[in-house]
């Protein structure tokens, strides 16, 4: 990572910024790890970036404050607990690059769903890197920027950037970096979420990845595929073809889904919804509708849609029995800072 830049401890006045990024969707998808400490990937993964849903994050990088101080959706996390850790440890991360103790304020509001396979830790990892690395007047690199991120959530190191993403495996101790494959105008496809329950999800992806790799018989073939299917699609994203994206898609989401059925204990993520919402994905195929469906440690069914099919694929979805809500999205663009002020949520 880049040489470390020292932060005067007394120049406070502007050591603020908010930024916003966005969840995305894996396609081909991420599950286990190559270096659990370091949070590298076993597999290479493929992701579209939302534009609908964001995460929005403020940091104040505060000579007063003696220790981390984080709002979540309102919420003051416990600073013993496994999210606030994690956010700590990110900021420390960059405190190293910027020669700085100083502690943080963060507050952070999604306007989706928190933890329910929605991929709030990518949007929030994804901001928070932005926000506090623009605060402490770093100027990193994407590369650099995705490698911090990835080593928090693996899944943010793809949401600083827009369209289409790519995080590739890497070996135990290789600090990999996610890279742009497209911008959301190259395909400009169109995503329709079936929300099949709300709230979180019962096994966290961190724990549940682990568990995976250490009990599923199926995890040896999940890797040795997965590499193969990223290049696949690469080039399913390069030529816009789409029959040849759904078909990689599906595949992967469906290898995954049982390697987390065989883990033990099973990671059984579907509810009578989500199957539901399947089946009427498979009709609108069958009816000569562009669509295809992906679904993440949850429940929620994501159908990513053809350019201009998202609105039929939507108000079908609304139909399924169990299906509470549709959100509906195009791609977006990458994470940034933004200059609204923060009107602050908590204190
Ligand atoms: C993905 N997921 O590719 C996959 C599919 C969930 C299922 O990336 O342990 O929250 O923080 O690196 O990034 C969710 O995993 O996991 C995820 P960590 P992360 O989108």
């Amino acid at each position: 990572m880049g040489a470390a830049k020292r932060v005067s401890q007394t120049a406070v006045g502007d050591m603020f910024t908010t930024a916003a990024a966005h969840p995305n969707i894996a396609l081909i998808k991420y599950w286990g790890k190559a270096d659990a400490i370091l949070n590298v990937p076993a597999v290479s993964s493929v992701s579209i970036t939302l534009d609908a849903l964001a995460t929005e994050t403020h940091v104040r990088f505060d000579g007063m404050l003696p220790a981390d101080s984080l709002c979540l959706n309102g919420n003051t996390l416990a600073p013993t607990s496994n999210q606030a850790r994690r956010i700590t440890a990110c900021l420390d991360a960059l405190r190293a690059l910027a020669g700085t103790g100083l502690r943080a304020r963060v507050e952070t509001h999604n306007d989706f769903p928190t933890a329910a396979g929605l991929a709030s830790s990518a949007s929030g990892f994804a901001a928070l890197v932005v926000a506090a690395s623009a605060a402490l007047k770093l100027d990193l690199s994407p590369t650099t920027a995705s490698k911090i991120a990835r080593a928090a959530s693996a899944s943010a190191a793809r949401s600083l950037f827009g369209g289409f993403a790519e995080l590739p495996a890497g070996a135990a101790g290789e600090d990999v970096a996610a890279v742009g494959l497209a911008s959301a105008e190259h395909w400009p496809l169109e995503v329709a979420v079936a929300i099949c329950a709300e709230g979180p999800k019962a096994v966290g992806s961190t724990q549940g990845m682990i568990d995976s790799a250490a009990t599923s018989p199926f995890y040896p073939a999940w890797v040795e595929t997965a590499a193969a299917d990223a290049a696949a699609a690469r080039t399913a994203i390069s030529e816009r073809d789409f029959p040849t994206l759904a078909s990689l898609s599906e595949s992967s989401c469906l290898k995954m889904h049982a390697v987390m059925q065989t883990t033990r204990p099973a990671l059984l993520y579907w509810n009578a919804a989500t199957m539901a919402a399947l089946q009427r994905i498979r009709h609108m195929q069958q009816d000569g509708i562009e669509v295809f469906f992906t679904m993440d440690a949850g429940p929620q069914v994501k159908a990513v849609c053809a350019p201009g099919a998202g609105g039929e694929v939507a108000a079908a979805l609304a139909s399924v029995p169990g299906v509470s809500r549709v959100l509906t999205s195009g791609l977006g663009g990458p994470a940034r800072v933004i200059v609204s002020p923060w009107d602050g949520r908590c204190d």
